[in-house]
């Protein structure tokens, strides 16, 4: 008989899936609790990739041969269904880029260097990812404008009444992440849309960290950019996406020149491709494209209100583990969290911690997690993370906490 876990989903049938989950590390069963940088792919996704290359490989939207018609159907395909996986309204809204960090980079350059003056703001958080800071760094120092900060307390949760004083008729874009990838809150993204609809100011949600745990409808959100990652969603690596209204995109200036962006080219000038191609210069990563599509069936036919509930399961078990633990520190307790779980250890340096769980077959990640000022502000260098996907199980959570409790015990002695 199939044994089904509280969330209703068959987790044993699941990592059938997974074969990279079948092996041994250091001699020990593979434990991989790193899922927050970058989470495993399904056969379905890995099978993808390779047929594609063995019948189907040819550039997109240039050539009217067979094969080329094939590749650009499918490559298509994956736009259309990124389209319904976050409800956009068209599939022209839909960008493909090589990541987030691109996505991101993409607006605050084409975005920023039309619409932003003088003088301007552009508020962030302070638990963003460096993908979310430096772009706007750049881009507010070639045209004067200021970058602001939406302050946050010791649970790692906005400060909403800070956020209604920072937001003034200055500010042109908020910036920030659906969920951090450091301390896994999940932030009230329709409350701080209304706020910056009250000044006409753009909104940009950097949903790296949430689209593969969280429904989005980025119409209910009502965000004006979104920008997530397709390896942080069983996906493959190297393949990004933004999502852009329709009306923004039309009057944002091409990121890049090249191939496929352009309606006419002249020595005289050139015009411009409709979107979203006009945003897709250059042979894009078509096999990656394609793969994606088994990505966003795999999550849809799990359904995303079970994977929750099983990884909140794993979550909050695994919080009330390590917490019995003498000298760990959670980092990061907002109400609401994706399945990241933040901590320290009193007296060991995080890397040491990271070092000797991977010894035991346990994969976490360590360090600042790209989010330097994040970590500034809770006075530390950097953490211990482990953070949880729907292949994960209770018994791992066990292995995990014994193998910190031995790691510890090693370093006390
Ligand atoms: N965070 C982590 O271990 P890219 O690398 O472009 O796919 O994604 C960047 C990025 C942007 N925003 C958030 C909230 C993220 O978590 C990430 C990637 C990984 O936390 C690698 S640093």
């Amino acid at each position: 008989m199939e044994t089904l876990e509280k969330s209703g989903l068959n987790i044993a049938k699941i990592r059938e899936e997974f074969p990279i989950l079948d092996q041994k590390v250091n001699g020990k069963p593979l434990v991989y609790f790193d899922n927050a940088a970058t989470n495993q792919k399904p056969r379905r996704v890995i099978e993808a990739l390779a047929n594609h290359y063995k019948t189907d490989n040819a550039n997109i939207h240039r050539g009217i041969h067979t094969l080329a018609e094939r590749s650009t159907a499918a490559f298509e395909e994956t736009r259309h269904a990124v389209r319904e996986f976050i409800n956009a309204n068209e599939a022209e809204e839909i960008i493909f880029t090589k990541g987030t960090s691109e996505s991101i980079n993409l607006v605050a350059s084409s975005w920023g260097r039309k619409f932003l003056e003088e003088g301007d703001e552009i508020l962030i958080s302070a638990m963003e990812h460096h993908s979310n800071i430096v772009p706007w760094q750049m881009i507010a120092e070639e045209k004067s404008a200021q970058v602001k900060v939406m302050p946050i307390d010791e649970n790692g949760d906005i400060i909403l009444a800070e956020v209604d004083k920072l937001i003034t008729e200055k500010t042109k874009m908020v910036a920030f992440n659906h969920a951090s990838n450091s301390l896994g809150t999940i932030n009230p993204v329709k409350e701080i849309v209304a706020k910056a609809r009250k000044v006409g100011a753009k909104v940009l949600i950097d949903g790296a960290q949430a689209t593969s745990h969280l429904e989005v409808d980025v119409q209910d959100l009502d965000a004006d950019f979104y920008a997530f990652s397709a390896h942080k969603m069983y996906g493959p690596t190297g393949l990004g996406i933004l999502y852009g209204k329709r009306t923004l995109l039309e009057k944002m200036p091409p990121y890049q020149g090249g191939g496929e962006m352009i309606k006419e080219v002249t020595f005289e000038g050139t015009t411009y491709n409709d979107i979203p191609y006009k945003f897709e210069a250059g042979t894009p990563d078509i096999a990656n494209v394609v793969a994606f599509k088994k990505a966003i069936d795999f999550i849809d036919e799990l359904g995303k209100d079970k994977i929750a509930a099983h990884e909140n399961e794993l979550l909050s078990y695994a919080t009330t583990e390590i917490e019995k633990i003498d000298g760990v520190k959670v980092i990061g307790k907002a109400n609401e969290k994706v399945s990241v779980l933040s901590f320290s250890v009193e007296g060991i340096h995080h890397f040491d911690i990271g070092m000797w769980m991977d010894a035991k077959g346990v994969a976490v990640r360590t360090g600042h997690h790209c989010t330097q000022p994040l970590m500034d502000f809770f006075c530390i260098e950097g953490t211990v993370r482990a953070s949880f996907s729907v292949y994960n199980t209770i018994e791992e959570i066990d292995i995990f906490t014994q193998a910190l409790k031995d790691t510890i015990s090693k370093f006390k002695k």
